[in-house]
């Protein structure tokens, strides 16, 4: 299949955007980002593509797309054949599973991502930031159980399922606060991170 020439809106400090960059290095496929969203504000032409005023949204020539994960799957299916993209209903159904988890923990991580990252130390609402920390240790303390005997969330090898909490891990071990041990989920962000693609797209300065 003739891999096409891929267009990306988004700022890159976005998750939403971080994982769709990301996943296009993994694929290899040619792709441009054009910044928009937070301070590079929307235009009428991205607000037609894209009515939500949300990041990211992806043209590739036969689709305008967003909603992240579904854009995902999209470029898995289209472009990454049986390696990303499982035809086996169990094996699709694991790596689902992990997407559509991300989206929950991803809700628990907000408030310390947002403090640490773009608040003032002095507007931290201290109380919520710990409570909201606990939550995500409660979230990351099941990857750690379903990663003590597999390399990948995706079973064996990387695939689709790793790659929206991959994004949200990188977060988790930047930011600066104290964090419960998990070592397989630790194992897990370490073989991320020997990636060129997470490398290049993901492990970039929060801001
Ligand atoms: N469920 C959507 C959420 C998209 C979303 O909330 N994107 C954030 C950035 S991560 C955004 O657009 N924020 C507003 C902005 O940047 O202007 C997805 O997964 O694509």
């Amino acid at each position: 299949m003739t891999k096409p020439f891929f267009t990306v809106w988004g700022r890159t400090n976005s998750h939403n955007v971080k994982k769709v960059v990301w996943f296009a290095e993994e694929l290899g496929l040619a792709y441009e980002r054009r910044d928009i969203g937070g301070q590079f504000g929307y235009t009428d032409d991205y607000l037609a593509k894209n009515p939500n005023r949300l990041i990211p949204t992806i043209e590739d020539g036969k689709i305008v797309l967003w909603e992240s994960n579904a854009i995902l799957r999209y470029m898995a299916a289209e472009y990454g054949g049986e390696r990303w993209f499982p035809t086996d209903p169990i094996d699709r159904a694991r790596a689902d599973r992990w997407m559509d988890w991300q989206m929950t923990y991803a809700e628990a991580q907000r408030t310390p991502f947002l403090s640490f990252a773009r608040t003032p130390q002095e507007e931290w609402d201290t109380s919520a930031i710990e409570q909201a920390i606990a939550v995500c240790a409660r979230h990351l303390s099941v990857m750690e159980h379903y990663l003590k005997d597999r390399f990948w969330l995706s079973g064996g090898r990387i695939g689709i399922g790793d790659i929206p909490m991959g994004v949200y891990a990188y977060t988790w071990f930047s930011l600066p606060f104290e964090k419960p041990e998990f070592p397989a989920v630790a194992d897990w962000y370490e073989r991320l991170c020997e990636r060129p693609g997470y490398a290049a797209q993901v492990m970039i300065p929060l801001t």
